[in-house]
């Protein structure tokens, strides 16, 4: 159903995303002001992700968020990877 589009056309789409090596997925290193802005942006995310039914992996030391997107079901990056790290790029502005 849905498409794998690849990484390296949905870094086109984004900012900051870079491909994740050996494998067809994205990434990227957010950081924050604190640990407290840090969990902030990953509740807000969480949220979205359960909506979405997309789901990131992810890891959090202090005020860094480390994400990695890909489409499990798909083998690969798909639209709903680009959407949800624009999501995730607004929500960090915020
Ligand atoms: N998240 C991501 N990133 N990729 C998936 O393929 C995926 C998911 N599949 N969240 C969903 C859940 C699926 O496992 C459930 C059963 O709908």
């Amino acid at each position: 159903m849905t498409e794998c589009i690849g990484a390296a056309r949905a870094i086109t789409r984004l900012s900051g995303w870079t491909e994740t090596p050996g494998r067809d997925a994205i990434t990227k290193a957010y950081k924050f002001a604190d640990f407290n802005a840090a969990f902030a942006f990953m509740t807000r995310i969480a949220l979205k992700a359960e909506k979405m039914d997309h789901h990131p992996e992810w890891s959090n030391v202090y005020n860094k968020v480390e994400v990695t997107l890909t489409t499990h079901d798909a083998g690969g990056v798909t639209d709903k990877d680009v959407a949800l790290a624009t999501f995730m790029d607004q929500a960090a502005l915020s």
